[in-house]
């Protein structure tokens, strides 16, 4: 059914999706009950000829009904989402991982936890955007904070959604049953970009995750290589990054396409050719000259040749 929370594919989703189906039922229930009523009753003690409607007020038996049962409904649907709101709020019960996302205008980064499964020869963690890999079946705790504006962590299939608000770290917890990929949506209006600030989780079987694991480490490493930090630094921190997702960094931008293996492609946008050194340096330097009325500035001025060349060489090694 999609990313559709009466869809659920995780412990939490599937309790939230409980309650919401108790208070659907009992809501229509209350609805057909009601309408019946007052249609019967319009039918039935309408004024007619030979037929005077009645008038009567008070009826200690039907005032007391209609007090008391929506009170009983009222207090067992408080009791019955007390108890399930224990279950989802319970973020360190039994948690199997916990990993950190960080929610900037407008796209999310994920902080995996410094374990040596997730260590970079350099020293640091691995940090992605975009996509969120956990293992299937194993409860993960999502840590999440804001840079700039509230966002909020939604991921329909897997779990409720919870605020990540700047300068205050917020929790909540997921599970995905199964392998597959769970897709979610920042729920919390922050910007321009807010419709493009999408979620994917993917859970891989547990038995494949150090697999995934030492995957994504080695491309980061490859990434940030020493030689061509300079290059990435100047991407990552400035407009590129703004526009383009570079997979296995926090570049996750969706104005402009996917540079992860733009090295491989056969063509720069469909309008230069081969991808080398010269053609990326054109590129950056000034697209809109060699794509007329294409959202990319050109930068030209605006860096240093110096900060064009690092970066060209960066782009170089995504391969
Ligand atoms: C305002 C948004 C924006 C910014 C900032 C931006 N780009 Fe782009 N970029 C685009 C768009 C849009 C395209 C696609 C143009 C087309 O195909 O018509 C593009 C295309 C590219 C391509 C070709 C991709 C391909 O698949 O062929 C490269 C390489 C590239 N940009 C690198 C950069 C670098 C490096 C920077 C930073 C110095 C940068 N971009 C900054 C929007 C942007
Ligand atoms: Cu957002």
């Amino acid at each position: 059914m999609g990313a559709w929370p009466l869809d659920p594919r995780g412990p939490v989703a599937a309790q939230i999706a409980f309650v919401y189906w108790i208070l659907f039922a009992c809501a229509v229930v209350v609805l057909a009950i009601v309408t019946g009523a007052l249609v019967y009753s319009g039918v039935k003690f309408r004024e007619r000829p030979g037929h005077v409607a009645k008038q009567f007020h008070g009826h200690n038996m039907l005032e007391f009904t209609w007090t008391i049962v929506p009170t009983l409904m009222v207090i067992s649907f408080t009791v019955l989402s007390w108890q399930k709101l224990d279950y989802i709020n319970a973020v360190d019960r039994d948690t199997g991982m916990t990993v950190k996302a960080i929610g900037q205008q407008w796209s999310w980064t994920f902080a995996y936890p410094q374990q040596d499964t997730f260590r970079l020869p350099d020293g640091s963690y691995l940090m992605a955007g975009e996509e969120l890999n956990i293992p299937a079946g194993m409860k993960v705790k999502v840590e999440l904070s804001a840079k700039d504006v509230i966002h909020s962590f939604w991921v329909p299939n897997l779990g409720g959604k919870k605020d990540a608000v700047p300068g205050h770290t917020t929790a909540l917890w997921i599970q995905a049953d199964r392998p597959g990929t769970y897709r979610g949506q920042c729920f919390e209006f922050c910007g321009d970009g807010h419709a493009d600030m999408l979620i994917t989780v993917v859970a891989h079987d547990q038995n494949e995750y150090a697999t995934w694991a030492k995957t994504a480490v080695d491309d980061a490493a490859r990434l940030r290589d020493p030689k061509t930090q300079a290059g990435r630094e100047a991407f990552l921190t400035g407009a590129c990054a703004g526009c383009h997702t570079v997979k296995g960094t926090t570049a996750a931008a969706k104005v402009g396409p996917e540079l992860t293996h733009v090295a491989s492609k056969r063509d720069i946008a469909g309008v230069l050719s081969p991808v080398n050194q010269e053609n990326l340096t054109k590129w950056v330097r000034n697209a809109p000259s060699i794509k007329p009325g294409i959202v990319m500035p050109k930068f030209e001025g605006v860096l240093t040749d110096q900060q064009i060349n690092d970066i060209v060489q960066w782009l170089l090694t995504l391969k």
